[in-house]
């Protein structure tokens, strides 16, 4: 009876999922929320050095692993319930990133990870594999949050669709389908030739720096988190998403954090 109630509340954003490849829900998180992970990300981003420098920013793989301060989002009471009200058998992919400062292009988040994501799989399995972010400032007023090509998930070329420009405020929650076609902040002129000639580098990445300080831009920061329908899609998505947060992380093997195990067990979603 619980599920039919949850399945109620979040069909107008199944259906968005289903057709759009993107669903916004306004307000999941409260300022405190937002105040504790632009902290901890900080902290972390200061202090620590396993983060690898990309494309003029910093970005931290495995990031629950890595940050404790951010993992009360896995059993966030509010986040849970929107992702077993929209995803069915919902599972954890070990896939988390943070960010702070990235610049990006436009791209599909499954490619390399999904051999053919618009397959139909042995016993007609449908696709299922999506990523919940979080902006942790409100890009009402900028282009530099995340922007997407609608309905571009059913397409296996890049640029087809009608360009939205998603303006978030802090504390949204937005669940896509990781064959959206999307991009976050696009470098300008000048950032694209500091990328060009100091490209992952400790020096650009200041430059960089100075250059936004100067011209008056908070830190941009985001968290985004892998999961997915209990299927053979996901299953394959998150071995290579292992693999490639290993290889940045320049570890051999991956665990699953005993903390963030316990928050998804108590949350009730799978890993
Ligand atoms: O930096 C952003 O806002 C977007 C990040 C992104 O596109 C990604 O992690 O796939």
């Amino acid at each position: 009876m619980e599920t039919l109630v949850e399945t109620d509340k979040f069909i107008k954003n199944r259906e968005e999922l289903r057709t759009n490849g993107y669903t916004l829900f306004p307000g999941i998180l409260s300022k405190d929320d937002i105040q504790k992970l632009r902290t901890a990300c900080l902290d972390y981003f200061n202090k620590n050095h396993s983060f690898i420098y990309y494309m003029g920013g910093k970005t931290q793989s495995d990031a629950m692993s890595k940050i404790s301060g951010i993992r009360f989002l896995l059993n966030h009471p509010r986040v849970s319930e929107v992702l077993k009200g929209c995803i069915d058998d919902v599972r954890f992919l070990h896939h988390s990133d943070a960010h702070l400062n990235m610049l990006n292009g436009w791209h599909k988040d499954i490619t390399g990870y999904v051999k053919d994501p618009w397959e139909a799989k042995e016993g007609n399995e449908s696709f299922g594999v999506y990523k919940i972010a979080f902006y942790l400032q409100d890009h009402l007023n900028d282009n530099n949050g995340f922007s997407l090509k609608k309905g571009s998930h059913l397409r296996r070329e890049l640029g087809i669709g009608e360009n939205v420009d998603l303006h978030t405020r802090a504390g949204d929650a937005l669940l896509f389908d990781q064959r959206l076609d999307h991009v976050g902040q696009q470098p300008n002129l000048f950032e694209r030739v500091m990328l060009r000639y100091g490209k992952g580098s400790d020096s650009s990445y200041g430059i960089l720096h100075t250059w936004r300080k100067l011209n008056g831009k908070k830190d941009k920061m985001s968290v985004f988190m892998g999961f997915g329908k209990t299927n053979a899609f996901s299953e394959e998505f998150a071995t290579n998403c292992i693999a490639r947060q290993n290889r940045q992380n320049n570890v051999s093997d991956y665990k699953i954090n005993s903390e963030v195990r316990n928050r998804l067990d108590e949350a009730g979603i799978g890993y």
